[in-house]
């Protein structure tokens, strides 16, 4: 195999970088991030390309066009990961474009552009609670007010990425829209079952669903659980368990239009925390996503104020807060279509599918047309979670579909970009 047992084995030394072994835990900015960050930049060297790490942490690995002046395609996939994770989300993108460039470079090979591979430090956002930094500075939508948000432990992104050597300042020069870059085009797995149980090793990604993350603070009246009588009680976890089942409630019924919705409480946390007192502050996120944005929203809204009528009925107060919304995704038909010819020359069926997911790449269409291919993952499909499993033969083929889109792909001119 050309690509796929190294691959896996590259994927296997950077699950090693975790905060909480032996699940895989990689947050931003922290030691674990440096050691898989030096990891990933050896990789691109020893393939024979310069890489960095720019202000943000993210690694940048560049393998120059054959001709001077030539468009950019990026490429990349985040080396952060959720809490307990799996060993592929987001690093299967890295590792299998720096597997193109090795190929091309021991072949003397330069392609009509430069290619970039981009390791973006934080796509999940799960130590800052805010997510796709590194993307969205280069597709041209960060926020500086993230600098001020706090980890758990208070420490404040702006100090974070100073101690990480880090330029807090230096995200403008991120920014890369109008720089000739002419397509992004990113490698993941699926992260569900629609490629396994049609058996099929790779799929072409038509859209990336839409996103929103609410915070929700629930706030009772804490008492002593054993002198309360039951229908005097403000319990603010009573209240925020009925709200988490309006959440389900919600988003199992179609959306607008008929459109399918999912909707997750993933963090749940109610205060004092004692076994004998009567919850009084409870706090939960609620992530809401759908391919379409209008149901999206309208789902997001029902939800808010049916917490409105149980905090009413159960007399505790209830405050919303919708911190992270991003559109649906669309990618661009005429660039999807030179990765599906690819796939096709590996004489496999071209299955296009939707992403439930979000991604990298999502950010990107106010820098260039996107494009997504994905790989088979195993097991069901399940990710976010330690059994997450993909084959080296998967890999083999889906890094054989990238090199082909490579090598036969021609950007526009540059003008366009
Ligand atoms: O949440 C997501 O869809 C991605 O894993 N950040
Ligand atoms: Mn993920
Ligand atoms: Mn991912």
């Amino acid at each position: 195999m050309r690509f796929g047992t190294d691959i896996l084995r590259q994927a296997d030394t950077l699950a090693a970088f975790t905060e909480e072994p032996p699940g895989v835990t990689r947050t931003y900015l922290t030691p674990q991030h440096r050691q898989a960050g030096d990891c990933i930049a050896a990789l691109m060297r020893e393939a024979g390309m310069d890489a960095s790490y720019d202000a943000l942490g993210n690694v940048v690995g560049r393998y120059a066009a054959d001709r001077p002046g030539a468009p950019v395609v990026m490429t990349g996939s985040h080396m952060d990961s959720v809490r307990n994770a799996g060993r592929y989300d987001g690093v299967f993108g890295i590792l299998t474009a720096i597997a193109c460039v090795r190929d091309l470079h021991r072949r003397g090979k330069r392609l009509p552009f430069d290619f970039e591979v981009v390791a973006f430090g934080d796509e999940e956002g799960v130590r800052f609670g805010v997510t796709l930094i590194g993307s969205k500075a280069m597709g041209g939508s960060f926020d500086p007010a993230w600098l001020d948000a706090k980890d758990a432990a208070g420490t404040t992104l702006r100090e974070a990425l100073v101690a990480f050597g880090g330029d807090p300042d230096g995200w403008r020069a991120l920014d890369r829209r109008g720089k000739g870059v002419v397509a992004y085009v990113e490698s993941h797995i699926e992260q569900g079952p629609v490629l396994l149980d049609e058996g099929l090793p790779v799929g072409v990604v038509t859209a990336i669903a839409s996103g929103a993350r609410m915070r929700v603070e629930v706030t009772g009246l804490a008492g002593h659980a054993g002198t309360v009588p039951m229908g005097s009680r403000q319990d603010a976890l009573a209240a925020a368990a009925e709200m988490v089942l309006a959440v389900e409630r919600i988003a199992s019924a179609p959306g607008e239009g008929g459109a399918a919705l999912v909707g997750t409480v993933g963090t749940i946390d109610a205060r004092p925390g004692a076994i004998n007192v009567i919850p009084q502050v409870v706090s939960f996120t609620v992530d809401v996503r759908s391919g379409d944005d209008v149901a999206r929203r309208r789902a997001t809204a029902v939800m808010r104020d049916a917490f409105d009528a149980i905090a009413t009925q159960r007399r505790v107060k209830v405050a919303s807060e919708v911190f992270y919304e991003l559109p649906a995704a669309p990618c661009d038909a005429s660039l999807q279509d030179a990765p599906a010819a690819s796939v096709a020359r590996q004489g496999l069926p071209v299955r296009r599918l939707p992403s439930g997911a979000g991604h990298d790449a999502m950010v990107f269409p106010p820098v260039c047309p996107i494009a997504m291919l994905f790989v088979r993952c195993g097991a069901g499909g399940i990710s976010h979670h330690p059994d997450e499993t993909m084959t080296a033969e998967d890999a083999e083929v889906a890094t054989s579909v990238f090199l082909d889109f490579l090598e036969t792909w021609t950007p526009p001119n540059a003008d366009d970009a």
